[in-house]
């Protein structure tokens, strides 16, 4: 098996963080998903995605020799998570960045995934639009999904302040030069 268990840590909020760690509010959990789960973690990002009112986790995976999955876990609201393999999200992987946004305005977030491929073909990126309900549809048309990218990192903003979230996605690669992607949103 790939890698180390994450790790979860739950603050205790009698406490408090002093200067030299002397009283560590953090408790590390250890016995539930995802901290029992093994693989080669990247980003991960807190996001209530079916609107419940408890956060849940995205973590996405990669390795250069062979295809990891992301992992979406739901928060089931008793300090437990499940992870929700049906969601498109966790059917897909070979991402290293994430960001949540509702691109779309309808309420709920929205994932894109900056995926990265070492290969000089590179790959494309990925967006899953959310409707509310934990169900996830890939989106396949337009540039942010059918550009050819290598790409570390990625983040939703309204760079334009015109309403929308607009999108940004960085550029890596060990030998090749290149630039970043931007991408404004013109749906609203
Ligand atoms: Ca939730
Ligand atoms: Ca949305
Ligand atoms: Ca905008
Ligand atoms: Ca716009």
């Amino acid at each position: 098996m790939l890698g180390e268990n994450n790790f979860l840590m739950a603050a205790d909020p009698t406490t408090s963080f002093s200067g030299d760690f002397a009283s560590d509010p953090f408790t590390s959990i250890t016995d539930v998903a995802p901290a029992s789960d093994e693989d080669c973690s990247f980003a991960v990002s807190w996001v209530d995605y079916d609107n419940d009112a408890y956060p849940d986790l995205f973590v996405t995976r990669w390795w250069p020799s062979e295809p990891r999955l992301n992992a979406l876990y739901h928060n089931n609201g008793d300090g437990t998570f499940s992870l929700i393999t049906e969601a498109a999200p966790s059917k897909e992987g070979g991402a290293l960045g994430a960001t949540w946004g509702d691109y779309d305005n309808d309420g709920d977030e929205d994932l894109f995934t900056a995926r990265f491929a070492p290969r000089p073909t590179g790959t494309n990126n990925r967006l899953y639009r959310n409707d509310g309900k934990g169900v996830f549809a890939g989106i396949t048309d337009g540039y942010v999904v059918n550009d050819t990218v290598f790409s570390v990192h990625t983040m939703f903003g309204d760079f334009d302040n015109d309403g929308d979230l607009d999108l940004f996605a960085g550029f890596h690669h060990p030998r090749l030069q290149g630039e970043g992607l931007y991408y404004r949103n013109d749906a609203g």
